[in-house]
């Protein structure tokens, strides 16, 4: 998957943490070393229809354990979600024998007994997340001669299944590894969509919680899953909170599910705090939809005398330095009424000596039209109706025309209108995102967005124009993401 640092300087860093967390923590019930020199961790698989995670490479393999107390089809369906891991699922029977190997993903039906999935790399390394899920109409009766096979003691406890069947809603889960750590010590939360629907996602909304008297939160990493080059706009970490918008340029969308982002979480002090983050998304059409949330809980413990060096993570570095550029102002021209040179000439003696310009100019917000000179002075102005028409008259002569919106990038052409004559300019539709009006869509525009999220001023960056700023005023923003201008009107 490819990964594009949100903070550059801080994301080898955070990766290097990260994989070393990982290899440290795996939450292990116990490990085989092979003889071939590979150690295989085995863990324990109990619920149906969850998501696991896990991290394997060249030298480590993971093995899911599971029991059956009868027949059940079900679906294993691994997912990469760092580094190039390739994964090889092989599903084993309860002396190690292979029974189906595959990459990917592996659909069976097993009677009951006691079985593994073991998870290792094709190529490559890196976490992965596995959902192991029943099959619908799974075949109770079947059993075929192996039938008898009583010896197995039921083990009552051990064996439970619930079967909550989870309706395959989407979701967003965040999940915490490792669970446990020292003050001092960095975890990794890692925030995945799932079972996004057909057509996916635009954009969403993450508002990730957590105790800030506990922990920090830092080194935030967002992933690929929104397509490359994603937009994504940052509030906080601030007051147990972080809110992160993202969406995919230029038209791409979140059609797999997978992970979005991560960040670390830095132990201040002895606890527990719950780490979670719910999800609003959007398909494009304006709406914002919450989805289920299913989050972890991390403790974080006091170890004895060992001086928790805190010198790592070196603080959050959070957002990057506004740079904002400070918004010139000047944009929307003198709004001087022109000069009502309409009114003289009541004698209707020809000489008119005007022309007229008129169009359509579309935006989401009001859109102002000026006239000038060649020497920058305004010869007329007009705020476009709600329709987007627009009409301007003024004497004959050569001139720039400019139509603009606050937020919006403008159009601009030259001019020439004769006496008594007209110019029709062609429809135009300007390209939201140039919030802080430098004449190209970037991430500093985003970050106006994240600096002000939820707010309703700036105006610049309620690109939608809904009184609020937020992660569909960024979705705007996404579609025209790199866009440079004025646009040419012609
Ligand atoms: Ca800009
Ligand atoms: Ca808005």
């Amino acid at each position: 998957m490819k990964v594009k640092p949100l903070f550059r300087l801080l994301m080898t860093l955070a990766l290097l943490v990260a994989l070393i967390g990982v290899v440290q923590n795996a939450r292990a019930s116990a490990s085989i070393l092979t003889e071939s020199g590979i150690s295989i961790i085995t863990r324990d698989l109990s619920v149906w229809n969850a998501t696991y995670f896990g991290y394997v490479n060249a030298s480590t393999y993971e093995r899911w354990q599971f029991n059956f107390t009868e027949t059940h089809s079900f679906k294993v369906t691994v997912t990469p979600i760092s580094g190039d891991l390739v994964p090889l699922l092989t599903l084993l029977d309860s002396d190690g024998g292979q029974i189906a190997q595959s990459t990917g993903s592996l659909t069976y039906t097993l009677p009951s007994g006691s079985y593994a999935i073991q998870i290792q790399p094709s190529s490559g390394s890196g976490y992965y997340m596995m959902t192991f899920r029943e099959m619908e109409g799974t075949p109770t009766t079947p059993i075929p001669t192996e039938t008898p096979a009583p010896t197995e003691t039921p083990a009552p406890t051990e064996t439970p299944i619930p079967t909550e069947t989870l309706p395959a809603a989407p979701s967003v889960s965040t999940v915490v590894l490792p669970v446990r750590i020292q003050v001092g010590q960095t975890s990794t939360a890692t925030v995945s969509l799932r079972n996004i629907p057909a057509g996916g996602y635009t954009s969403a909304e993450f508002t990730c919680s957590f105790d800030p008297t506990l922990v920090s939160v830092s080194n935030l990493v967002i992933g690929g899953l929104f397509g490359s080059d994603p937009v994504s706009a940052v509030s906080g970490p601030q007051g147990g909170n972080l809110i992160v918008a993202i969406a995919g340029s230029n038209g791409q969308r979140a059609s797999t599910d997978g992970a979005v982002f991560t960040f670390d979480i830095l132990g201040l002090q002895a606890g527990q705090t719950a780490i979670v983050c719910t999800a609003r998304i959007s398909t494009g059409t304006g709406v914002l939809t919450s989805i289920a949330h299913t989050g972890d809980t991390l403790t974080v413990v006091q170890e004895g005398t060992e001086t928790p060096a805190p010198t790592e993570t070196p603080a959050p570095t959070e957002t990057p330095a506004p740079t904002e550029t400070p918004a010139p102002t000047e944009t929307p021209a003198p709004t001087e009424t022109p000069a009502p040179t309409e009114t003289p000439a009541p004698t209707e003696t020809p000489a008119p000596q005007n022309g007229t310009v008129s169009g359509r100019v579309f935006a989401g917000k009001p859109v102002l039209v000026v006239l000038t000179r060649a020497d920058n002075s305004v010869a007329g102005s007009t705020l476009a109706n709600a329709d987007g028409s627009f009409s301007l008259n003024v004497p004959a002569g050569t001139y720039k025309i400019f139509a603009g919106a606050i937020g919006f990038l403008g159009a601009e052409a030259t001019i020439t209108l004769s006496e008594g004559g007209n110019v029709t300019m062609p429809d135009i539709t300007l390209l939201a995102g140039d919030i802080d009006n430098n004449n190209v869509i970037d991430q500093f525009d985003a970050m106006t967005i994240g600096m002000n999220y939820n707010a309703s001023a700036p105006e610049a960056a309620d690109l939608n124009n809904d009184g609020v700023i937020n992660v569909l005023d960024l979705e705007l923003l996404a579609r025209n993401y790199r866009a440079t201008g004025p646009l040419t009107w012609q």
